[in-house]
């Protein structure tokens, strides 16, 4: 059984406050059929897809606020994209903002769900890394609300067997973190997949503007090599609501290397056929049973101590009876 995949990264440009979910998902389809017509067998949209990134800007009305969100996937707005994967045969990734209720509880989340080619959802991701802050600063010329609007994901890195490999979710700030690749690589992820909405400026740290691009791929290739796996990364891209957003939609082989790489800030399909056999070689090299051993790890952290602010330091207790 052939081992490749052929995808398609399918980057958003901006979508407007004022635009529908219809008028989203019309564009989305219009991806998914052109990824259809590249031969791909997976379609990956971005994060939130449906709508602007509504965490860009305060909104204190719970009501307006719920009205960013789906109360149920597939929903008459989504269901669109569910029969049209089942009539394309294409599987797809989608990110969405996620009101749950459960047990009467209503809980608010930023989630991706991944579906096979039949139209029936796979698996489910929540985004656990959430960057931010959930106090209103005004002055700012942006904010980024995600920790006053989203919950922390309570899934974990899950990894399902599917599109004949094993594949993962994480979704923007997640993939910043190593121990996201790393879990995701335990439960024997082959293919990681990615959706991000990521300024080009940080109102906090204006300095790392010029790193934004670079640091957006740091991670993304190590984390491929690290751990042997392709990453499929797509942007929502350009400028949205007065926020400019990077695009950089990537694809990367499990050397580290980019694959693919979006051109513009606006919708774009970019397409690699990935053969997922690619992740053996580097399985093999690391080999995470024989050379990652937490016996070998302890040595090192049981005699680090505990962190201390560099201002207060003192000689650690060690070192002090040895002078
Ligand atoms: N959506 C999202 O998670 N955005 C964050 C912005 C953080 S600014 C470095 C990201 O990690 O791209």
């Amino acid at each position: 059984m052939p081992r490749t995949i052929t995808i398609g990264a399918a980057q958003s440009g901006p979508v407007s406050r004022s635009e529908t979910r219809a008028e989203v998902v019309e564009r989305l389809l219009e991806q998914m059929r052109e990824a259809r017509r590249r031969d791909c067998d997976l379609v990956v949209f971005t994060e939130c897809a449906l709508t602007a990134f509504f965490a860009h800007w305060w909104i204190d009305d719970e009501h307006e606020l719920e009205a960013w969100f789906e109360k149920e996937m597939p929903g008459p707005e989504t269901k669109p994209l569910f029969d049209e994967a089942q009539r394309l045969q294409i599987g797809f990734h989608l990110g969405y903002a996620e009101l749950a209720t459960e047990s009467g509880r209503k809980r608010r989340f930023n989630s991706s769900v991944l579906v096979d080619k039949h139209g029936r959802i796979i698996g489910k991701h929540r985004k656990i890394h959430l960057p931010g802050h959930a106090d209103h600063r005004p002055h700012n010329p942006f904010q980024n609300l995600e920790k006053r609007y989203f919950r922390v994901g309570d899934l974990g890195f899950q990894t399902w067997q599917a599109f004949n490999g094993v594949v993962g979710m994480c979704i923007c700030n997640d993939r910043r973190w190593s121990e996201t690749y790393r879990l995701l690589a335990l439960g024997g992820a082959e293919l990681i997949l990615i959706g991000y909405n990521t300024p080009d400026h940080i109102p906090e740290h204006p300095e790392m503007d010029q790193h934004v691009g670079f640091q957006h791929q740091l991670c993304m290739q190590a984390g491929a090599y690290e751990n042997g796996c392709w990453i499929v990364a797509v942007a929502k891209a350009g400028v949205e609501e007065g926020v400019s957003q990077i695009g950089l939609t990537s694809i990367i082989a499990p050397s580290g290397q980019v694959v693919a790489e979006s051109k513009s800030l606006e919708d774009e399909l970019i397409v690699y056929e990935c053969d997922l056999d690619e992740t053996r070689a580097y399985k093999t090299l690391f080999d995470f049973q024989s050379n990652r051993k937490i016996e070998h790890y302890r040595p090192i952290t049981s005699t680090a101590g505990p962190v201390v602010p560099i201002a207060e330091e003192s000689p650690r207790q060690d070192t002090a009876e040895k002078l």
